[in-house]
């Protein structure tokens, strides 16, 4: 492979020095640049999330309502989940290092549609700050969820802007979506067939596909809400001859393949950091490539999982609770070849790794306790309770927070050129895995026990378990101040990374760190199956040691 590169200690031309102007900035169309908006912009709302965070955990300290009026906690749980998920859980992965790495892992030059990825972020920070002015002019309080009939006939907050927000972040995803799908489709370097694809691409292919097929739904869905609110047509509510069942399943039908747009992108940073620092090819690659397609597709099948108590005929329940459970064979799959793949390998404990370990513990506990809420009998027991909570943060956190963390950690050398300071690294990644844990395994406890979701008043004997959450929470947010610090610092004090700082295989390596704007000087040609660690061990003994079938362990 001929691609010119700087030694480490020389910054050559790249990306990031290739125009400093403001302008330069927001009217870039290469990829990479976008992503780095796209990080700004996640982080700040990240930020915003995490503050609501804070405040819900402050009013739940005690079991009175003394913090805030009830009315206002609905606001703000409402609101911490509507920045969460729309404005940073959706858009982190894919449009932060998946808008950087995708090109590059492809050995392209940049996505197929430059102006469309540019327009993606605008019409990002468009929703997101109309739904940030919705939040300060009234705010919202209807939960995440936004079930008529009272987001559409009896809510007084800011139901129809905070709609038009989310629609808005909808289009930016489903634009980034389509970029994706075309430019792995199209602009494979030669050499590259699809099985020779790093996971981290099957799994954005995948997630586009769902992003593309189910984002529309939900979009409509909500409008139909707005148009309902403002214009009185009926067709959730039941004063005016509407269902409100019916949104639920439209509803769901996008929030849930939702959850693998979410926790898909994740997926495919654990293949790439996990094979890299256990210095070996993913075990049965062909699995973990197929599994992500089989998400994407079964993934839609379970919406109604959701809707177990809301009187949907038992019959329709059991075959939603069937293909609940089977879809969560795929994801096992993935866990299995993961630990298969670090069994008997060369395990380096770098920063990103420990996001990956921690991500293997936590997103198990997440999905084994899905199948807690997938079965018929045990969902009308814990529906609504704190246990769904305590489910979905293990996944949303413990699996696509921590496959995020990892992933900017791996690939931050890459991004900025500079080495994140280690030891500390290594320190916040326990710090988080502390605070998430001490967070939010007492809520387990407390669904089991009858706590119900979006309460503030709670009888006095769960008091410690909500003492306990609230702490973890105070860990978890330290945990997550200290890498904006340090990878600030890194900026300008980090040891320069050279091209390939960690040894690891795939095309991203071969270039600059931080590489130039069209990404390789020459177009990269590649001869070799993906993760071929072994390989490179041995190169030097035998000349020619390619040929290994990718499926073999
Ligand atoms: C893999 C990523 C997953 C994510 C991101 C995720 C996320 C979520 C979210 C956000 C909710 C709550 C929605 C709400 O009511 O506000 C939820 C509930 C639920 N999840 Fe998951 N989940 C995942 C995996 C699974 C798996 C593998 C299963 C089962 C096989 C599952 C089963 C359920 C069920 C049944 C509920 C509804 C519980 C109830 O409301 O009673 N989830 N999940
Ligand atoms: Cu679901």
């Amino acid at each position: 492979m001929s691609v010119a590169v700087a030694k480490p200690g020389e910054i050559k031309h790249n990306y990031l020095n290739a125009g400093d102007t403001v302008r330069s900035w927001l009217l870039t169309t290469d990829h990479k640049r976008i992503a780095v908006l796209y990080l700004v912009s996640v982080t700040l709302f990240f930020a915003v999330g995490g503050l609501l965070a804070l405040l819900i955990r402050l009013e739940l300290l005690t079991p009175q309502g003394d913090l805030m009026t009830s009315e206002n906690y609905n606001r703000v749980f409402t609101m911490h989940g509507v920045v969460m998920i729309f404005l940073f859980l959706i858009p982190a992965i894919p449009a932060v290092l998946g808008n950087f790495l995708v090109p590059l892992m492809v050995g392209a030059r940049d996505l197929a549609f430059p102006r469309l990825n540019l327009a993606s972020w605008y019409v990002y920070m468009a929703g997101g700050l109309i739904a940030t002015w919705a939040m300060v002019n009234g705010g919202v309080d209807t939960g995440w969820t936004f079930y008529p009939p009272y987001s559409s006939s009896y809510s007084t907050s800011q139901v129809t802007l905070t709609i038009i927000g989310a629609f808005l972040v909808g289009f930016s995803s489903i634009f980034t979506g389509i970029n994706f799908i075309v430019t792995i489709h199209k602009m494979r370097a030669p050499g590259l067939t699809w099985f020779r694809l790093p996971l981290f691409i099957w799994a954005h292919y995948a997630t586009s596909v769902i992003i593309v097929l189910g984002t529309p739904v939900v979009a409509i869905t909500l409008l139909l809400v707005a148009v309902e609110r403002v214009f009185r047509l009926g067709i959730f509510d039941p004063a005016l001859g509407g269902d409100p069942i019916l949104f639920q399943h439209l509803f769901w039908f996008y929030s849930h393949p939702a959850v693998y747009i979410m926790i898909l992108p994740a997926m495919g940073v654990i293949s790439e950091v996990i094979a890299c620092f256990s210095r070996k090819r993913v075990f049965g690659y062909h699995f973990v490539a197929f599994s992500s397609v089989a998400i994407a597709v079964v993934g839609f099948l379970v919406w109604g999982h959701h809707m177990f108590t809301t009187g949907q005929s038992v019959y329709a329940g059991m075959v939603f609770s069937l293909l609940s459970f089977l879809v969560a064979v795929p994801s096992a799959v993935k866990v299995f070849n993961w630990t298969a793949t670090m069994y008997k390998g060369t395990i380096e404990f770098r920063a990103p790794m420990l996001y990956v370990m921690g991500f293997l513990g936590l997103f198990v506990i997440g999905g084994l306790t899905g199948l807690f809420l997938a079965s018929l009998a045990t969902d009308i027991h814990l529906q609504d309770t704190y246990f769904v909570v305590a489910h979905f943060h293990y996944i949303m956190v413990g699996g696509t927070i921590f496959g995020y963390l990892a992933g900017l950690h791996f690939w931050w050398p890459k991004m900025t050129g500079r080495m994140y300071p280690e030891g500390i690294a290594k320190l916040a990644a326990l710090i988080i895995f502390a605070g998430f844990n001490l967070t939010f395994f007492p809520q387990f406890v407390l669904g089991y026990l009858g706590m119900p979701r979006r309460y503030h008043w709670y009888p006095e004997e769960w008091q410690m378990l909500h003492v306990m959450s609230s702490a973890g929470t105070a860990l978890l947010g330290i945990g997550y101040i200290l890498p904006i610090f340090y990878l600030l610092w890194s900026l300008r004090n980090g040891a320069l990374a050279g091209p390939n700082p960690w040894g690891a295989t795939g095309l991203e390596w071969k270039t600059d760190s931080p590489p130039i704007t069209h990404n390789f000087e020459e177009t990269p040609i590649v001869t070799e199956e993906p993760y071929a660690y072994e390989n490179h061990h041995q190169q030097e003994e035998v000349a020619s040691g390619t040929g290994a079938s990718t499926t073999k362990g």
